[in-house]
């Protein structure tokens, strides 16, 4: 990792941190009582359902770990589904299934918004209930959606629920969980059927995030990716942080062939790829400013924080005009930065994975999660 990313991630951590640890009572910013009333919930239903779905963002396969989950990690009724596949590295989620495999985790990738990717894991979900329940003549099984907030475990069981209903001819009314982009939005436990023959049934539940992050690494990502409320940390700290991240990237070298065109020029090459539905004149703007503002910094910005610090400040300015922010705008330097993060967490600035890969001898304790019970969180019912 360079040493001018480090300084930003530090910057972010410590703003997470602080919101984290803003108490009323005792509670953290986010952690609330009604977050430990439902981490008490979701844990007293671990060992009676069939199956825990434990879904992390694929940008973020360790970081975003969900620390209640007291069940070892080995356990055959517990799988790590990692979502959002669409936005990370494809050649490292390759990587990352692996390294869970190669450690006795079922890992299983998917794309929330691909039915594609939702009928394998309807099918995969059934395989695994078939050989669980093997001799138990019972037509019901349940499977819980758990993990940090955000991290797409709505979109995952309205998705289930739709392409499974369907296969299955259900007659009644659809349901709908709340999806948004804004963590915590889910406060309910709530069940939706999947499949028939035999029924199962998914629990999506509430996200649950502790105040307490393992180390700045995990606490900058997890703000990144959305798993904390922006305005917790502050849009424009996020947006720093995420371009010390793209420009310390390769991501940026596919836009090249952007260089060079006059803006006008990217406006009449609309409908040039009909299927490409990032050929928004706006995006190819942004694109072509931030290949030609890392191109030419070179890579001195990489080591030298003021050079980042430079960089980073020049692309605010130009990234200004490109999403056509009016001049008079006072609060224009927050707009492009909820603006770029818009970009980035819709794909559209490239594919990210933000965990590197854990080597043998690294601590594994996100992968094994401390031991939690349900009796370390007061009760309250949710
Ligand atoms: N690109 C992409 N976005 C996704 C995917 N799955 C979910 N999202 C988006 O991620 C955001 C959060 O999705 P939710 O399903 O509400 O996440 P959640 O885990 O239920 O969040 P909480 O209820 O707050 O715990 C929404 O904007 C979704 O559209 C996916 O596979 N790919
Ligand atoms: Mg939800």
């Amino acid at each position: 990792m360079t040493g001018a990313i480090c300084t930003y991630r530090q910057h972010l951590a410590a703003t997470v941190k602080k919101a984290g640890s803003s108490r009323m009572g005792t509670w953290g910013g986010w952690f609330t009582p009604h977050s430990a009333a439902a981490a008490r919930a979701i844990l007293e239903r671990v060992p009676l359902v069939d199956l825990t779905l434990e879904v992390r963002d694929a940008r973020i396969p360790l970081s975003s770990a969900f620390q209640p989950l007291t069940q070892d990690s080995f356990s055959r009724r517990r799988i790590i589904l990692l979502n959002k596949l669409d936005l990370a590295d494809h050649a490292q989620t390759e990587r990352w299934i692996d390294s869970f495999k190669e450690k006795n985790c079922i890992c299983f990738g998917v794309n929330s918004h691909n039915k594609g990717s939702i009928r394998e894991l309807i099918n995969f979900v059934r395989a695994r209930i078939k050989e669980l329940k093997a001799g138990d003549s019972g037509h019901t099984a349940t499977v819980m959606l758990v993990g940090i907030p955000n991290v797409g475990k709505s979109a995952i069981a309205n998705a289930m629920h739709q392409i499974g209903r369907i296969s299955a001819e259900e007659k009644g009314k659809l349901r709908h969980a709340i999806v948004s982009s804004t963590p915590g939005d889910t406060k309910d436990i709530r069940s939706y059927k999947i499949a028939s023959h035999p029924n199962i049934y998914v629990l999506d539940t509430p996200g649950i995030l502790f105040p307490e992050i393992a180390d700045a690494h995990a606490a900058s990502n997890l703000a990144l990716t959305g798993a904390i409320k922006d305005s917790l940390v502050g849009e424009c700290a996020l947006a720093q942080y995420f371009l010390s991240v793209l420009n310390s990237n390769e991501e940026y070298k596919k836009w090249e062939s952007l260089s060079g065109h006059a803006k006008e020029n990217s406006a009449q090459k609309r409908g040039q790829y009909p299927s490409d539905h990032t050929q928004d004149f706006v995006v190819w703007d942004v694109r072509r400013t931030l290949f030609e503002t890392i191109s030419s910094f070179g890579r001195r910005c990489l080591e030298e924080e003021v050079e980042m610090g430079r960089l980073i400040e020049l692309q605010f300015a130009a990234l200004h005009e490109d999403f056509r922010i009016p001049a008079d705008d006072t609060d224009g330097y927050r707009t492009v930065a909820l603006k770029l993060l818009n970009l980035f967490r819709t794909g559209r600035l490239g594919r990210y994975t933000l965990d590197p890969i854990p080597q043998v001898s690294d601590d594994h304790s996100l992968i094994h999660p401390p031991n939690i019970s349900p009796s370390d969180f007061p009760s309250q019912n949710i």
